[in-house]
């Protein structure tokens, strides 16, 4: 038995402060608990459950160096052209030592569930066998979903609806799709309609790259939460991107917005690729690329972030930090009254969670896996305006990793001697 003492729980409401653990379970949150064989005093500190990376391409990952990957207009087609040129030089042996650094990064930086999306549209489906392995392997220290995203397209790469098909025999978790990336809306629409299909005959849940582009016209949002709300499948289907439902009148959005509260569907914004990808027809003023997070979230939307990209064709500086992501989401959808601040967490966490349809196994409650997080910070408030580190992750009872505390309160001379 463990007990995590003096600590701050996220949401906790009232002045609970302790946490007791049995075999990797948490068994009591309180005050005044029992004596445990071992007790870890956090010194007051935030604890909050795991962060969850909804969306990131971990086939992806450390290629954005690699010979013909350089994506010089900084478009998401140019970066798709570019990818089909390197995924030819992938080895299995290659994917995995790249995937396992990609999640090791993440790791180290606070996220435990990972929704990756996998490139489908590959004859020997390189990437999936590495990340078949891989989620196995992991499984106790991080949860991974593999989506089975055909990134050339479900009908413009020929048989890519079938490789999604053999990927979802194979054990991928989630039927993916590119509706934006067909070549005609007819198709796309066509590919959403096989998304939907696909996901009901092996019972898998849904990610769409959807409508990832500033054309208003591409509004593969609202036939994808049609067909998921008559199916009564929205709550385990996400929507990502949705970059051009931040640029849509405000009228059509409107209704959206209903009909999105309707059928329960996720969103996953990933605020540093597009804002940095998107815009780029644009010149001024220039489109930022995000979807409407804040207004989703207002309206009971689930709507969470994801980094996308760690260091690949579409997106040079990722680096799985979480926090980092938070922080440009929430300036970049102007999330920022007090109110706002001390919840917003939320995004990386708890929306993650249910986004990934894990909600039973997450959240630091009794009953269920020990998993959470210390971060060096005493409030909600304070950790996202500082930015907060990561100081232990721990799984099922056990630490990931620990370390020290670095130290804000150091003394600056110029300062001691004007006091
Ligand atoms: N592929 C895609 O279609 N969109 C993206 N943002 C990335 C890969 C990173
Ligand atoms: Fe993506």
């Amino acid at each position: 038995m463990k007990k995590f003492t003096n600590a701050r729980i996220y949401r906790q409401h009232d002045h609970a402060s302790e946490i007791l653990v049995d075999k990797g379970v948490i068994t009591q949150i309180g005050t005044n608990l029992p004596e445990a064989d071992e007790e870890i005093d956090l010194g007051g500190r935030l604890v909050v459950p795991p962060y969850v990376d909804a969306h990131l391409h971990l086939d992806y990952v450390y290629t954005a160096r690699n010979e013909g990957a350089t994506n010089t207009s900084g478009t998401l087609f140019e970066g798709i052209a570019r990818w089909h040129d390197v995924k030819k030089t992938q080895t299995l042996e290659d994917a995995r030592e790249r995937a396992l650094k990609g999640i090791e990064e993440e790791v180290s930086k606070g996220v435990q569930f990972i929704r990756t999306h996998i490139d489908v549209d590959d004859p020997k489906l390189t990437g999936l066998k590495a990340m078949l392995e891989i989620r196995e392997q992991l499984r106790d220290n991080v949860t991974i979903q593999i989506v089975a995203f055909p990134q050339e397209g479900m009908y413009a790469y020929k048989g890519g609806d079938e490789m999604i098909e053999e990927a979802l025999k194979m054990g991928a978790d989630c039927v993916g799709g590119i509706p934006h990336f067909e070549w005609a809306r007819e198709i796309g629409e066509k590919s959403v309609r096989r998304t939907v299909e696909l996901a009901e005959k092996y019972g898998k849940l849904i990610d769409v790259h959807c409508d990832e582009t500033d054309d208003v016209m591409s509004r593969f949002v609202e036939l994808l939460n049609a067909l998921v709300m008559i199916e009564g499948i929205g709550a385990r289907t996400t929507a990502s991107h949705t970059c051009s439902f931040g640029s849509v009148d405000n009228a059509y959005a409107y209704r959206m917005m209903g009909l999105f509260q309707k059928s329960g569907m996720n969103f996953t914004a990933n605020p540093t690729e597009n804002a940095y990808l998107q815009g780029r027809q644009d010149s001024y003023p220039k489109r930022r690329g995000l979807t409407r997070v804040k207004e989703m979230w207002e309206n009971g939307i689930n709507v969470c972030f994801g980094q996308d990209s760690i260091n690949d064709p579409w997106y040079p500086v990722g680096n799985g930090n979480m926090m980092n992501i938070l922080d440009n989401g929430i300036h970049l959808a102007q999330i920022m009254s007090f109110d706002e601040l001390d919840r917003c967490l939320d995004l990386i966490t708890y929306n993650g969670a249910k986004t990934l349809n894990v909600e039973d196994r997450y959240g630091i409650e009794v009953g269920k896996p020990a998993n959470f997080l210390v971060l060096n910070a005493n409030t909600p408030f304070e950790a996202v305006r500082q930015r907060a580190d990561v100081l232990a992750s721990i799984r099922n009872g056990e630490y990931l990793f620990k370390r020290p505390a670095p130290s804000y309160e150091i003394e600056i001379d110029l300062f001691r001697k004007t006091r």
